[in-house]
């Protein structure tokens, strides 16, 4: 029986703060995970050095589910987002060696292909609804079939989602210390629906148009929003209340047939087993990274494809290539797979990341090598020292702080 040797914590700013985990066992074998939780990079990296490492030495890497649920229960103090990052850190990791240790390709030890590649939505923004159109017809141009719209809303200096600079990402973590953006929920109310009305107006509708509201709404906004743009047939209306009071989401549900979608903040099944059970979403965007690794997120899919919720999982630049590949081999084999967000990483992150997947055609497809196709070079890594970076923090017009 082959036993861990070693879990190395490696924390490179590659572009972006990334937190990644090896594991090596005595059979030489290497796997990775992510381990990234952006703004709180060094709480996951320190969770995993200081408590888990330890835990792991010796162990046999094969026990996938065992380690899960020693590392999970064991903890006594359970759930939680750095927790939960770290534990899928460790699970994607002995899935990775699994897979090479079988000589098989993780989506194939998860059942095999379902399909071949998994539809990805783009992020098109714009200062204004004109800039926005022109940067929809650009990832129509780069083969998007759907895409994800936002505009920055007028008299708000810094509006959610709106890139800066040409490239594919939307990097809102951008400062040492939290940015303090006006929010003003009646001008987001009157101007989103208008810049997604000229989306349509301009485009038709060929292709699926997606929109995050990024968890700012009550209820009773979200419905009066997701009621507006029913004629726009959203694919999804993203995050449209804070998540923490699944109850919430049956007013909205209520007051609209826009379908929604919730979860990348989610960290394990119980944060959405009602709305899942009831039929409150139509789609969840748990991730490989944030919620248990793929042994959990697995779990969630199994789930939500019971209810006929669909996945659509988060995969924004603070997700690394690796729980990016490991999502994708679960996306290929999910029998109820919905879309999966894509936000093409800066370049310089593939200096250290090998990525285990393509992106064709408005698809991502897995690679087909032993584990997950994803590599990591340490000695590039070393090269981008960790840069602290901070997610933006929202405050009204009155000062008092509001959800970002
Ligand atoms: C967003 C993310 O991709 C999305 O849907 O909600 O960009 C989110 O803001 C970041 O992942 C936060 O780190
Ligand atoms: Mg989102």
């Amino acid at each position: 029986m082959a036993t861990i040797t070693a879990a190395e914590v490696f924390v490179t700013s590659a572009g972006r703060n990334f937190v990644t985990l090896r594991i090596t066992t005595s059979d030489g074998v290497t796997g990775l995970g992510d381990a990234t939780l952006n703004g709180r990079e060094l709480s996951v990296a320190s969770y995993l050095r200081d408590h888990l490492v330890p835990l792991l030495l010796g162990r046999d890497p094969a026990r996938i589910e065992d380690m899960w649920h020693y590392l999970y229960k064991g903890a006594y103090w359970r759930r939680g987002p750095v927790t939960m990052t770290a534990i899928a850190a460790v699970d994607t990791a002995l899935w990775d060696i699994k897979g090479k240790v079988a000589g098989m390709p993780v989506y194939d030890l998860l059942g095999g292909l379902a399909r071949d590649g998994a539809l990805v939505y783009g992020h098109a923004s714009g200062q204004d609804t004109a800039e926005l159109l022109d940067d929809v017809a650009r990832f129509k141009d780069l083969g998007f079939r759907a895409i994800r719209a936002q505009a920055a809303v007028p008299g708000s200096p810094a509006s959610y989602g709106v890139r800066h600079g040409d490239g594919q990402g939307y990097e809102p973590a951008a400062a040492s210390l939290p940015d303090e953006q006006l929010w003003h929920t009646e001008d987001y109310l009157d101007f989103a629906p208008r810049y997604l009305t000229a989306v349509r107006e301009r485009f038709g509708f060929g292709f699926h148009l997606l929109h995050d509201v990024h968890h700012r709404l009550t209820p009773t906004e979200a419905g009066q929003l997701g009621h507006r743009l029913e004629d726009l047939r959203m694919f999804w209306m993203e995050d449209p209340v804070p998540a923490e009071l699944q109850d919430n989401f049956r007013q909205v549900r209520a007051a609209t047939r826009t379908p929604i979608a919730v979860g990348e903040v989610f960290n394990s099944i119980w944060d959405c087993e009602q709305l899942i059970s009831e039929r409150l979403i139509d789609y969840i965007r748990a991730s490989v990274v944030h919620a248990g690794g793929i042994t959990h997120l697995r779990r969630i899919f199994h789930l939500a494809e019971l209810h006929q919720v669909r996945t659509g999982s988060h995969g924004a630049t603070d997700l690394s290539p690796v729980s990016m590949s490991a999502a994708v081999h679960l996306d290929v084999t999910a029998a109820n797979f919905g879309i999966q967000e894509y936000m093409a990483h800066d370049p310089l992150a593939f200096e250290v990341f090998t990525p285990g997947y393509t992106y064709r055609d408005g698809a991502l497809y897995p690679s087909d090598a032993p584990g997950l196709g994803v590599e990591f070079d340490e000695k590039a890594a070393e090269r981008f020292p960790y840069d602290p970076r901070y997610l933006p923090v929202s405050r009204r017009r009155d000062g008092s702080v509001h959800d970002w």
